[in-house]
C-alpha cells in the first residue's frame, strides 16, 4: 500500500509532557496537589527535552520521519506577565533549527492544555484579558520563530480541554466553574484561535494554520434504539462538530452562544484530526455521557484508555471532507507499554489512511502520538504512548518493535505484507489476504 511522495510521516509531542521542569505552568502546581495525578506521579524531568530534545530528534531522523508536531510552553516564554524569557525563545529556536537540519518539518502548537500560572490567577479563558495576552504571546513567538515554522496549530483539542477542566475536574485549576464557565471559555478559545490565525498569516501568508481537533467516534450502544442513536448524534455534534462549525461560519452555535466572533469565519487552512477511539454514549442526567465498559470481545488498550477501532479513522476522515481543506492526522496512538497491540494498530490505522487517499481524500500526513513515552497528564507515567520506551528515572530509552516498524514504513512510504508478517502476523489475512499462507486442511 503506497503513500504519496509528499506525504508527511511524523510523530507528535507536547511541551509539558516532554520538556521537564515546567515550574511556572498551572500543571506543575496541579501536580503538587494530592489526588490529582494517578499514583501521585510527577512530571519531573519528563522526557528531558528542555536539556536534550536532540537525542530524540536524532531517533526521529533515524526512523525516517520527515515531520514532527511539538508545542511551545507559554509559561516558559512568558514566565511573568509581560516578561519574556529570551533564553527560552533561543532554546526553542535551537530545537526547531535542529529539526529543520535533520529534515524534520516542524508543526508547532501554541496552546496544548497548559497555561502560565499567572494567567490562571487572572482568570485566563474566563476573562476578556486572555485575548490580548494570547495575541501578544503569539506575536512574540511568530516574530522570533516564524521563519522556521510552516505549519501551526493554534489550540490543541479544545473540547477535551474544556470538558476535562470544567466538567470532569481532571485538569487544573482546582475551581470547577461547570457548564457556564465552559460556555464562556468555548467562545474565548475560538477568539484566541482567530487572533492567532491572523497574526501568523499577516507575518507569513504562506504558513498553514489549523487546529488539532480530537474526534472520537460516538455511537449508541448496540440495541439502544432510536433515542440512543439520536443522543449519540447530539453528543457527536456537541463534541465534534460545534467547534468546527464555528470556525467555518464565525458564529457561536447554541448552546454556546449566538454571537459572531470577529475574523473567525474560515480561519483555518487545514483540519488536524486527533483520532484515538470510539465511545459508546449513554443517556443520563449530568455530564456522564460515556460508557466505561466495553462490549465483550472489544480490544482495549492499557488502563482502559479506549477501544481499538481503526475503521473509525476512516470514518472521521470522511466526516471532515465537507470542510473542503487538507487533512492531517495530527495525533493517533495508544498506551501499550508492552507493545503488544501497537504494531497491528499502526498498520491497521495507516491502512485506513491509505484507503482514504485511494479515494482522493486530501490526507496529507500522519503524526504518531508519540515519539517517546511522556507524562500523560492526570494518568502520569501509567500510560506509555511512545514508539520509544523511556525510563523516566534513568532517562534510558529503548526502541519498541513498533519503532522499527514505523522506520520501515517511513523509509519506504508504504505498508507491506512483509511488514505485517514480521510485526503483526495476525494482520496478514486481514490486510493482505492474497499473501497469507493458505490454510492447511487436514485429512
Ligand atoms: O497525551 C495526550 C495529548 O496531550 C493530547 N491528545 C491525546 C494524548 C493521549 O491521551
Amino acid at each position: 500500500m503506497l503513500f504519496p511522495p509528499d506525504f508527511r510521516w511524523g510523530t507528535a509531542t507536547a511541551a509539558f509532557q516532554v520538556e521537564g521542569n515546567n515550574t511556572n505552568s498551572d500543571w506543575w502546581a496541579w501536580e503538587t496537589q494530592p489526588g490529582t495525578i494517578l499514583n501521585g506521579h510527577r512530571s519531573g524531568l519528563a522526557s528531558n527535552w528542555w536539556a536534550n530534545a536532540e537525542a530524540d530528534l536524532d531517533a526521529a531522523a533515524e526512523m525516517g520521519t520527515n515531520a514532527h508536531r511539538l508545542s511551545l510552553e507559554w509559561s516558559r516564554i512568558e514566565p511573568e506577565p509581560s516578561v519574556f524569557d529570551e533564553a527560552a525563545l533561543e532554546r526553542y529556536r535551537a530545537i526547531l533549527q535542529g529539526m529543520v537540519d535533520r529534515g524534520i518539518e516542524p508543526m508547532v502548537t501554541l496552546h496544548h492544555f497548559s497555561n502560565p500560572l499567572w494567567l490562571v490567577e487572572k482568570g485566563d479563558f474566563n476573562s476578556e484579558i486572555v485575548l490580548d495576552y494570547f495575541g501578544r504571546y503569539v506575536g512574540k513567538v511568530v516574530d522570533r520563530l516564524g521563519d522556521l515554522v510552516s505549519k501551526w496549530i493554534t489550540i490543541n483539542e479544545p473540547m477535551v480541554y474544556l470538558f476535562m477542566r470544567y466538567l470532569d475536574g481532571t485538569f487544573p485549576p482546582p475551581q470547577r466553574p461547570g457548564w457556564y464557565g465552559l460556555r464562556e471559555a468555548f467562545g474565548r478559545l475560538l477568539a484566541c484561535h482567530a487572533r492567532a490565525y491572523h497574526i501568523i498569516k499577516e507575518a507569513y501568508p504562506a504558513a498553514e494554520v489549523g487546529i488539532a481537533k480530537n474526534m472520537p467516534i460516538f455511537e449508541a450502544k448496540p440495541g439502544s434504539g432510536i433515542v440512543g442513536r439520536w443522543w449519540a448524534g447530539r453528543i457527536d455534534w456537541l463534541f465534534n462538530r460545534a467547534w468546527m462549525g464555528a470556525m467555518v461560519n464565525g458564529r457561536l452555535p447554541p448552546p454556546f452562544g449566538r454571537s459572531t466572533i470577529p475574523h473567525l469565519a474560515n480561519s483555518f487552512d487545514f483540519v488536524g484530526i486527533n483520532y484515538y477511539t470510539r465511545f459508546y454514549t449513554k443517556l443520563g442526567l449530568g455530564f456522564d455521557w460515556i460508557e466505561r465498559e466495553w462490549p465483550a470481545g472489544t480490544v482495549v488498550s492499557d488502563g482502559n484508555y479506549g477501544e481499538i477501532y481503526p475503521y473509525g479513522l476512516y470514518r472521521v476522515i470522511k466526516s471532515a471532507l465537507p470542510y473542503n481543506k487538507p487533512i492531517y492526522i495530527t495525533e493517533n496512538g495508544l498506551p501499550d507499554a508492552a507493545d503488544k497491540l501497537r504494531p497491528a494498530f499502526i498498520l491497521d490505522h495507516l491502512r485506513q489512511v491509505w484507503q482514504a487517499i485511494c479515494f482522493c481524500f486530501p490526507v496529507m500526513g500522519y503524526y504518531h502520538w508519540s515519539l517517546v513515552d511522556n507524562f500523560e497528564w492526570d494518568r502520569g507515567w501509567t500510560q506509555r504512548f511512545g514508539l520509544i520506551s523511556l525510563d523516566p528515572d534513568t532517562q534510558a530509552r529503548t526502541w519498541r518493535p513498533s519503532a522499527h516498524l514505523y522506520k520501515e514504513i517511513c523509509h519506504s512510504y508504504s505498508i507491506s505484507s512483509d511488514m505485517a508478517a514480521t510485526y503483526a502476523p495476525e494482520m496478514l489475512p486481514v490486510m493482505f489476504p492474497g499473501e497469507a499462507p493458505a490454510p492447511v486442511h487436514g485429512w
